[in-house]
């Protein structure tokens, strides 16, 4: 049985203000059958973590280097993020991938990462439009899982996140046959490649626009054990619906 998950990615908004958020957050959250992650900006994940103090609620990083220190102006490791007090960390976002460049190869070497530093990685995938208009999206999914996770994933390390990049911030949703298309073949994928135990206990959450009018039903679909919410994260008003939809 897998443990639903919703996790929040703040990206680059957030100052010490917007941990009133979790507050909120913490007051609305009485489900604890459901983990819920916040992904702040890394400048805030310390504060963040005592203003979750006891709370049923984990925080996580947004990127981390391959590296565990060293001279990388501007980057965080996974370690770092773990003192924090992180315990799952974001790869693979695709404004990491089109922003800074990264490749599949990247991405997987920072998931290595990630788990050197007993953090779980929720490693992101998903097609663009023009790769979903010329009919490549599963072979687009298929290379990136193929690439971008390592050998020794388990359902306790990893996270996939299926985020079609035009989904993402800009209101439009995937019809629920096709989230349901991408999910059962991620699922099969990981089933094939780490034997069925590790495939089926790996939880998939999808990502792109999601909201409390959309969540319930996005979260019917087969194989989806929760969300990656950008936008609606931010404030705790539009981020608990969304966390009551998976109950
Ligand atoms: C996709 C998602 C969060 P949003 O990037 O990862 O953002 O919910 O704003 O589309």
């Amino acid at each position: 049985m897998r443990r639903k998950l919703v996790a929040g990615n703040w990206k680059m908004n957030g100052t010490s203000a917007a941990l009133d958020q979790v507050e909120k957050l913490k007051s609305d959250h009485t489900n604890p059958s459901i983990d819920i992650v916040l992904c702040p900006p890394a400048t805030l994940l310390h504060k963040m973590m005592h203003s979750i103090g006891n709370a049923p609620i984990f925080a996580g990083g947004q990127d981390c280097h391959a590296d565990v220190s060293g001279a990388h102006t501007g980057d965080v490791s996974a370690e770092m993020l773990a003192d924090c007090g992180a315990s799952y960390v974001i790869v693979g976002h695709s404004e990491r991938r089109t922003d800074h460049r990264e490749t599949n190869d990247q991405v997987r070497i920072k998931t290595k990462a990630a788990w050197r530093a007993n953090l779980k990685a929720i490693v992101c995938i998903g097609e663009t439009l023009e790769q979903r208009e010329a009919a490549n999206t599963l072979d687009i999914i298929v290379g990136q899982l193929a690439g971008s996770i390592p050998d020794n994933a388990t359902g306790e390390n990893l996270v996939v996140a299926y985020e079609p990049v035009w989904a993402i911030g800009t209101g439009k949703v995937p019809g629920l046959d096709d989230i349901g298309e991408v999910h059962d073949l991620i699922r099969t994928r990981l089933e094939r490649r780490f034997g069925s135990g590790v495939g089926r206990s790996v939880r998939l959450l999808y990502g792109g626009s999601v909201k409390a009018s959309n969540a319930g039903d996005i979260f019917d679909v087969s194989n989806v054990d929760g969300a990656l919410v950008g936008g609606a994260s931010l404030k705790a008003d539009d981020f608990s619906p969304i966390i009551n939809a998976l109950q």
